[in-house]
């Protein structure tokens, strides 16, 4: 819904170069010299200049500084018009998000942007790179915008448990209307340049590469047509159709109930948003801002930031201080089932080329099978063209050999998980391979170091442990060998960087850092299965917790056949000591595998996706715990989660302190991108932290005393818990 500009603004024409002869540095007020806002005037227009590296966020010391260079320009009668833009790649990202949680200092972003509408003299701003949240707040609060090629222009704060609190719920529905408006702040994309034209949301586009060539032009444009100030809180054509705005409110109200399922924010922002069109400005800015003060309390707040941070501190890694990626240009993946396939869609679509080797031609076929179906799906869904699909598949080859593989940079080796196989296929890699070219196992338990034992080269050997499907999931585990060489490392992160994958560092353990810990919450999970809770039971109580499916759902979707292959490998080695359950194996043995099968925990009839609940596995199960000697005990949705969390928080504190993770909110990021553990509780690590490490540990000692051998304490959660510590603060260590 484009809302007409209240006069028409002619298109702007390529800067003149040179007519800012007349540029004089003005002296700046005392709060200037921080440099988070610089001023300079180009004749009659003052161009304001955000410089706070890396993104312009708003700090306190920017929001100062840019209060004050308004202020100034009211008064200094050179002055026509001001001009607003950043230094660097980006206008401004948003608030700092820093600042969150920390007593709020003057002048506050919602004021700052009334200020700036209220200006006497026309603001204009110029868009380039990220215009987000507060960001974008500022640019819809000056009088004008226009917007550079690239611009990326989004109110993202749902994605931080909060709402564009800074005016963004009362001006946006203002230039967009309602509708648009809503799907912005409830989705969190960003819109191209183009996009936010058309939607309304800026003034024009500039066909300048460079913002101050592009905001002067446009800013002399408006002084010429005698443009005055513009403010966005009195645009009401966007609004003018009442019912139709309602409607809109209403329709996203709705909406979200299903897809917003636990989050806090999104239920806010469609109040603010209702707020918009039906109250006065001012009264709906103060609805906005208790709103917002609501958000910026909630726990999922706090959660959120803490995802965003922890997913970037991923790479913050020792070898990376010390060592550069090796070259990486060309990637062979050794075996084309489901991983070595969804690797090689991953690869192609970061614009690297990809030689597969299976063993015969057969099995080859079946590879690049494989692969073309992703990309025939993606066709038939429009989200690529046949020529896209055409090109991403012309840098794909086969081979049945493995000299086809001399020439690679880095191979993947993607076969059976089985350490014979894998150390078969390494001592080829050994003999094929070029000097320096990084060999990887995509093993997901196995041990690393063993495998690399079948080189001569453990330090080119490290484990790229992708998740299914590995060209969508997120996750890579970069595992790091004994031997493993830091440029070897920094070549995995390398890889994930160009895959725009999120990569942890993991040490070398049976199943790594998620793996190793899904296997004990979920051995917690089958415990209480045996001791009363049904699958569905479990399955539910996970999902009210925020997993989008539970242990037994996840377990019908791989295939229980994995599972019960890795049981079998460990049987012999398998502490006595421990409890069994049995009831996964009684399914394997019937074939019930779960999906690929019809029937697993669940039965899936004429290859339905979503199980119903097996009477056949409740009898099953009902057999298993009179073979074991077991008399059911009823489990409440609490009891199941307590110990099923318990189980998850004890392990992974096991695996800190082996070092198997670097830091706690590694291990928060591997369960948020590779295991579906609920964003908004921020991880196991920081919910742990929420929940109260104390009482963690006495849930621990309380189920202790039913079965010591599983809830032994992990040293470290005793460790921070009887001193009054936390996991976060081993992350800021
Ligand atoms: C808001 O605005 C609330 C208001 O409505 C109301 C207030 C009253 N603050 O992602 P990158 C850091 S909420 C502080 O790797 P890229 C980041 O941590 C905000 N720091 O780069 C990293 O630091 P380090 C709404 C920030 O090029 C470095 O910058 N805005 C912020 O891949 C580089 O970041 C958002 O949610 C920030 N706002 O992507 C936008 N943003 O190097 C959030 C980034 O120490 N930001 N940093 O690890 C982004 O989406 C991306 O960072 C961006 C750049 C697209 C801008």
């Amino acid at each position: 819904m484009a809302r007409p500009a209240p006069f028409a603004l002619p298109p702007v024409p390529r800067p003149a170069r040179g007519q800012e002869a007349t540029t004089e540095t003005l002296s700046m007020t005392d709060s200037a010299s921080t440099g988070a806002a610089q001023t300079r005037r180009y004749e009659d227009i003052l161009v304001v200049v955000i410089d706070h590296p890396p993104v312009n966020a708003l700090s306190a010391a920017v929001r100062r500084d840019l209060s004050n260079a308004i202020a100034e320009a009211q008064t200094d009668t050179r002055v026509r018009a001001i001009l607003l833009m950043g230094a660097g790649k980006n206008f401004i990202a948003g608030a700092d998000i820093r600042e969150f949680g920390k007593p709020p200092q003057q002048p506050l972003l919602p004021d700052l942007c009334n200020q700036i509408e209220a200006s006497a003299k026309p603001v204009i701003a110029a868009l380039h790179g990220a215009a987000l949240g507060g960001g974008l707040e500022i640019a819809m609060a000056a009088h004008y915008r226009v917007a550079l090629a690239g611009a990326k222009l989004g109110l993202p704060e749902v994605n931080l448990g909060l709402l564009p609190g800074a005016g963004g719920t009362q001006r946006a529905p203002r230039l967009m209307g309602a509708q648009a408006a809503l799907d912005l702040m409830l989705t969190g994309k960003h819109l191209s340049a183009d996009a936010a034209l058309a939607a309304g949301l800026v003034d024009a586009l500039a066909s300048e590469e460079d913002p101050l060539d592009a905001g002067l032009a446009y800013t002399r444009q408006l002084l010429a047509l005698n443009a005055g100030p513009r403010r966005t809180r009195d645009a009401a054509d966007a609004l003018s159709d009442r019912q139709a705005q309602l409607a809109a409110v209403d329709a996203a109200a709705e909406r979200i109930a299903t897809t917003a399922r636990g989050l806090f924010s999104p239920a806010r922002i469609v109040q603010a948003v209702r707020a918009a069109i039906e109250q006065p400005f001012d009264e709906g800015l103060r609805t906005e801002r208790a709103l917002f003060l609501q958000c910026l309390d909630s726990p999922q707040r706090a959660a959120l930031v803490h995802a965003f941070f922890a997913e970037r501190e991923t790479a913050k890694i020792p070898e990376l201080k010390e060592a550069r990626a090796r070259r990486l240009e060309r990637v062979g993946i050794v075996g084309g089932g489901t991983m070595g396939a969804g690797i090689a869609v991953a690869v192609l679509d970061a614009g690297l080329p990809v030689v597969m080797v299976e063993q015969d031609d057969a099995a080859l076929a079946r590879g690049r099978a494989r692969v073309e179906q992703v990309y025939d799906l993606l066709v038939k869904k429009g989200r690529i063209s046949s020529d896209e699909r055409a090109a991403r598949l012309a840098r794909f080859t086969g081979a049945t050999n493995y000299d086809a593989l001399g020439e690679a940079d880095l191979i993947i080796e993607a076969v059976f998980e089985d350490m014979a196989v894998k150390q078969a296929v390494f001592a080829q890699l050994d003999r094929v391979a070029k000097p320096g070219a990084v060999l990887a196992t995509n093993t997901s338990y196995l041990d690393v170091n063993q495998i690399a034992e079948a080189t001569r080269g453990p330090a080119d050997v490290l484990g790229l442990h992708f998740f299914s499907p590995a060209n969508i999931m997120k996750l890579l585990e970069v595992v790091v060998g004994r031997h493993t060489a830091p440029d070897t490392v920094a070549t995995g992160f390398e890889l994930a960087r160009r895959l725009r994958k999120t990569p942890v560092r993991a040490g070398v353990c049976d199943g790594f850092i998620g793996n190793r810990i899904l296997a004990v919450h979920r051995q917690a999970a089958d415990m209480m299965m045996e001791d009363g809770a049904s699958p569905y039971d479990i399955d539910a109580a996970v999902r009210a917790f925020g997993y989008p499916m539970g242990p037994y759902q996840m377990a019908d979707l791989a295939g229980g056949d994995i599972g019960w292959a890795t049981r079998k490998r460990r049987a012999a080695t398998r502490d006595p000591a421990l409890r069994y359950v049995q009831i996964p194996d009684r399914l394997c043995e019937r074939g019930w595998f779960g999906q690929k099968t019809g029937r697993g925990f669940y039965l899936y009839p004429d290859g339905a996706r979503q199980g119903t609940p097996d009477p056949d596995v409740l009898a099953i199960i009902d057999d298993e715990r009179r073979r074991a000697g077991v008399a059911p005990r009823p489990f409440t949705q609490d009891d199941i989660l307590s110990r099923y969390l318990a189980a998850m928080v004890n392990e992974a504190a096991n695996v800190l302190h082996q070092g198997i993770a670097l830091r706690p909110s590694d291990i928060d990021v591997v369960f948020l991108s590779g295991y579906g553990f609920p964003r908004y509780r921020g991880g196991p690590m920081h919910y742990a932290d929420s929940v109260d490490l104390p009482r963690i540990l006495a849930d621990i000692r309380g189920f202790a005393a039913e079965d010591p051998a599983f809830w032994k304490p992990s040293p470290l959660l005793v460790a921070l818990a009887e001193s009054g510590r936390s996991f976060g603060s081993l992350n800021a260590a």
